[in-house]
């Protein structure tokens, strides 16, 4: 079992589309195991996209990322961290394939819709920035067994 930090960025809440996302990466059997609206403080976004400092983009990503309050959550799963980066396709929306989540609802490099860590390291860091150890809980879904063996 793997866990993904994922984020539903200020285009996906402003384009009310967080439900229709969520609602594929439940479908595909991953397990919800966090999730919370917030404003997310300068300092916590600075240092989510610390590797970005140097890019041209950097700085629009930052006051993207501010613009408004998004959803982070956390998914659990088989492989859930290559799972979900292959659910969202790739980067630029204009590039990703179609019938994944880039794909189907993007025309962006920087309105990209979702957060999704991108290895293990990552993704260990990535949830310890956004949640509390006690707010990402355990439990077994009634499907699960027939789910994942
Ligand atoms: P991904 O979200 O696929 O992991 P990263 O980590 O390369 O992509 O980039 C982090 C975020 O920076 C992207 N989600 C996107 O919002 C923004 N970004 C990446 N490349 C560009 C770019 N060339 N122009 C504008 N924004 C970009």
């Amino acid at each position: 079992m793997e866990r993904t930090l994922i984020i539903f960025k200020p285009d996906c809440m402003h384009r009310q589309l967080v439900g229709a996302i969520l609602s594929r990466f439940e479908s595909k059997g991953l397990r919800i195991a966090a999730l919370k609206l917030q404003q997310t403080p300068l300092a916590q976004v600075e240092k989510h996209y610390a590797v970005h400092r140097e890019r041209p983009f950097y700085k629009a990503l930052i006051e993207f990322m501010t613009a408004s309050p998004v959803i982070a959550g956390v998914l659990e799963g088989p492989q859930a961290i290559a799972v979900v980066r292959k659910m969202l396709g790739a980067t630029n929306g204009m590039e990703a394939e179609p019938g994944t989540i880039r794909g189907d609802y993007g025309l962006s490099k920087q309105l990209n819709l979702v957060h999704a860590s991108d290895s293990a390291e990552t993704a260990k860091a990535e949830i310890a920035l956004f949640f509390k150890p006690e707010e990402v809980l355990s439990y077994t879904r009634a499907a699960d067994r027939w789910i994942s063996e």
